[in-house]
């Protein structure tokens, strides 16, 4: 199989691509920091291909795509892992730059990059999108506004590409993670904070950047009838909480 990752340069895609790669298929790492997956193609030579793509951009997308070589063009699974958190400030403090970048990112970069791949899919009468979503997606917590808000966005994208790709032999997966460590994800949201960043898994046992890249590699190699149409992860350390009820 011919997989394109998205985010391919850290966290869940650099495994993913890592997984596949290591199954005997090959690899599209795009991402936007050239060095890293550069890095990571020569670590996984000619079974990757390092493409720098911005998915907010839709230039870069058009650019990356029609620069793909002949043998890389079929795409058999395109994984939408590109994506990020920023901040977890209240709605009514956040600055809206920070919700612009992710509706960008989350929303707009991962339907524009599956637009841009799903006719050659139904041409073919084969192919899986997997879309990564979040458990933020599904339930609310303080902080989570917007960012939970694109991750039901992706929820119900991938429900409704089910919808329209029936009888079309293409595939679409929503993949939705809890707390998951050892990744940049933190990092990202608190913007270079590390400390605040390692507290998020202070004294847990989070899922792994493996966990996922195995959930994306079972789900890419069941046989061809089966559609997992949603699946959320926890750690085993994750639970829900009540709600909040002030008194008084
Ligand atoms: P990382 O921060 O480690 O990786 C994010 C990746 O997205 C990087 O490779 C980054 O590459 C890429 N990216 C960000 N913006 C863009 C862009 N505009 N164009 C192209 N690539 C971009 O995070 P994770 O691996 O943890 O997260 C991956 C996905 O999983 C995200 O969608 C996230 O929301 C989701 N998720 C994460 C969870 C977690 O707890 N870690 C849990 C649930 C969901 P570069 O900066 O080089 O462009
Ligand atoms: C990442 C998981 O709980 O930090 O999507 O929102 S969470």
């Amino acid at each position: 199989m011919n997989v394109f990752i998205t985010g391919a340069s850290a966290g869940f895609g650099a495994e993913m691509a890592r997984t596949f790669v290591s199954h005997g298929h090959r690899v599209v790492l795009a991402a936007r920091r050239t060095d890293r997956i550069a890095d990571l193609a020569r670590e996984l030579g000619d079974s990757a291909l390092a493409v720098t793509l911005d998915v907010t951009s839709r230039a870069s997308i058009e650019a990356a795509l029609s620069g793909l070589p002949p043998e890389w063009k079929q795409i058999d699974v395109l994984v939408n892992n590109a994506g990020l958190a920023l901040n977890t400030a209240p709605a009514y403090e956040v600055p809206l730059e920070d919700w612009d970048t992710m509706i960008a990112t989350n929303c707009q970069g991962l339907v524009t990059m599956t637009r841009a791949m799903l006719p050659d899919m139904v041409a073919r009468g084969s192919g899986l999108v997997i879309n990564i979503g979040s458990v933020a997606g599904h339930y609310p917590y303080p902080g989570g506004n917007v960012y939970g808000a694109t991750k039901a966005f992706v929820e119900q994208f991938t429900l409704n590409l089910r919808a329209d790709l029936v009888g079309t032999g293409v595939r679409a997966t929503n993949i939705a993670p809890g707390l998951c460590g050892g990744t940049e994800f933190s990092n990202v949201r608190f913007k270079g904070d590390d400390d605040a960043a390692a507290k998020v898994y202070e004294g847990t046992q989070p899922l792994t950047a493996k966990d996922i890249a195995d959930t994306a590699f079972w789900i890419a190699t069941l046989p061809p009838h089966v559609n997992v149409n949603s699946i959320e992860l926890m750690p085993t350390c994750q639970g829900f909480s009540p709600f909040a009820v002030r008194r008084g």
